[in-house]
């Protein structure tokens, strides 16, 4: 079987004026966003709102930052702006529950500095030759400084969701289902398919290269575990019974006294949770969103499955049994429309189980793209060739910890910054994060024929 072609690369096609438009647009889309996320009162955006999260004041000027150091000094080769606070936002010297005593830019300093880093980018984004260099071959500075703003403004999210008091975001609720009943799993035949991306010209170092990897045959839930079957483990008495929980995560729940997904509280009538300040019954039918690692695992071993590993969800995104080939994303190659998946903070919620028919894979597997991140059960490591690209602090130096894999994006995750090879990746007693997961299993012999 060949690796993926490199005619899916899709600004190869592209002139560099329109790909010069092409990363201007993604450069404002973020920046839209992250003005939406830090247009509160000054109070709002100095304020910790959770020791696990920055102030989102340091949020705004660190995705500045981030950008004067690639676009401006590096692509742009001109002069600091700012180098006297290179180490205020250097997110490896300071742990988010140090930042807040930090000597931060103000709220209206933060918003000029990034205005001012702006339009110096867009001002090199204009004349610098987008070839010759790694860099910029395909315009990749801007495409990275994108995903590293949209990442952030996900991050935002995630603390606007910790954020106390009444809601400052809105939002229209995500489509219902738009199918039949889904079976509950799909096969997934086994053999060799192509993971990862060397053609993805914004993929970053993580997802590269390209390579061949076997998967045993296997089954993949349909579509992420629900709220409502998630309830049914809390209510046959699942967190109570260290049987289904690894030892390590029985001692997490024990220490922290973990009872139910995060901001899920029960009520006389049955399950209730805050979501961006609204109190509300928890939909049966939505993916559970706001658990740990440990609890996915946990479920999964009271519903006699377990989690998937990182080759075989990619192979259940990604491969296409009429051609043999890789997708660059389930349904196809084309980019994420508000049809296919639920990204890009356009809800603020993840939609129903059955709610993106357009967006399913070509085995007929549901919603892998946007709602929840899935957890895999693969630790994060280097796919064979792999090399740091531009700097070793993005995932070189993640490489090996104590992280679980997740995949696919959530409702909170933009298009810039999702795609079939994407990886993220987070402590498994992370669940601030929009994570949520489905199960699988291995095929018995009798099934794969
Ligand atoms: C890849 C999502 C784990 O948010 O910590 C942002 C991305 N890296 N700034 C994170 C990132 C540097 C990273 N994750
Ligand atoms: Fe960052």
């Amino acid at each position: 079987m060949s690796v993926e072609s490199t005619e899916t690369n899709p600004l190869r096609a592209l002139s560099p004026q329109d790909l010069r438009a092409h990363a201007a647009e993604a450069l404002t889309r973020a920046r839209e966003r992250s003005v939406a996320l830090t247009s509160v009162d000054d109070e709002d955006l100095v304020r910790q709102h959770s020791k696990l999260m920055s102030p989102l004041v340091w949020d705004l000027a660190h995705i500045g930052s981030q950008e004067e150091l690639w676009l401006v000094r590096d692509v742009g080769g001109r002069e600091a702006l700012r180098p006297d606070i290179d180490d205020i936002y250097d997110a490896f010297q300071h742990a988010r529950a140090d930042r807040p005593a930090l000597p931060l830019l103000g709220p209206e300093e933060a918003r000029k500095y990034v205005r001012e880093v702006r339009e110096k980018s867009f001002d090199i984004l204009e004349t610098v030759p987008l070839q010759g260099r790694r860099l910029t071959e395909d315009a990749f500075a801007f495409g990275m400084i994108t995903q590293h703003e949209q990442q952030h403004d996900e991050t935002m999210l995630a603390t606007h969701q910790l954020r106390k008091g009444d809601p400052v975001l809105h939002a229209p609720a995500p489509p219902s289902s738009r199918s039949g009943p889904l079976p509950a799993e799909v096969f997934v035949p086994g053999g060799a398919f192509t993971m990862g991306t060397s053609a993805e010209p914004w993929a970053l170092d993580n997802e590269r290269p390209a390579h061949e990897v076997a998967v045993e045959a296997f089954f993949i839930d349909t579509a992420p575990v629900t709220c409502g079957a998630y309830a049914e483990f809390l209510d046959s008495g699942g967190y109570e019974d260290p049987r289904w929980w690894s030892e390590r995560g029985w001692a997490y729940r024990s220490e922290h006294g973990i009872d139910a997904p995060r901001f899920w509280k029960r009520e006389q009538d049955g399950w209730w949770r805050t979501r961006f300040g609204v109190y509300e019954k928890v939909p049966a039918a939505e993916p559970v969103v706001h658990v740990s690692f440990h609890e996915a695992e946990a479920y999964a071993a009271w519903a006699g499955r377990r989690l998937p590993t990182e080759p075989e969800w990619e192979k259940a995104a990604r491969f296409d049994p009429a051609t043999g080939r890789s997708r660059r994303f389930p349904w196809g190659d084309e980019e994420p429309t508000p049809d296919h998946a639920n990204l890009g903070q356009r809800h603020l919620r993840p939609a129903e189980v059955g709610a993106y028919p357009a967006g399913v894979s070509p085995l007929g597997v549901h919603q892998l793209i946007g709602d929840v991140w899935e957890w895999t059960s693969s630790g994060f490591e280097a796919y064979p060739g792999f090399a740091a690209f531009p700097y070793k602090e993005y995932s070189e130096v993640f490489f090996g910890g104590d992280y679980r894999i997740l995949r696919g994006g959530s409702f909170g995750t933009d298009a810039a910054a999702i795609r079939g090879t994407f990886r993220n990746w987070d402590h498994p007693i992370r669940r601030q994060i929009f994570s949520g997961f489905r199960c699988a299993r291995d095929a018995r012999p009798s099934e794969v024929a």
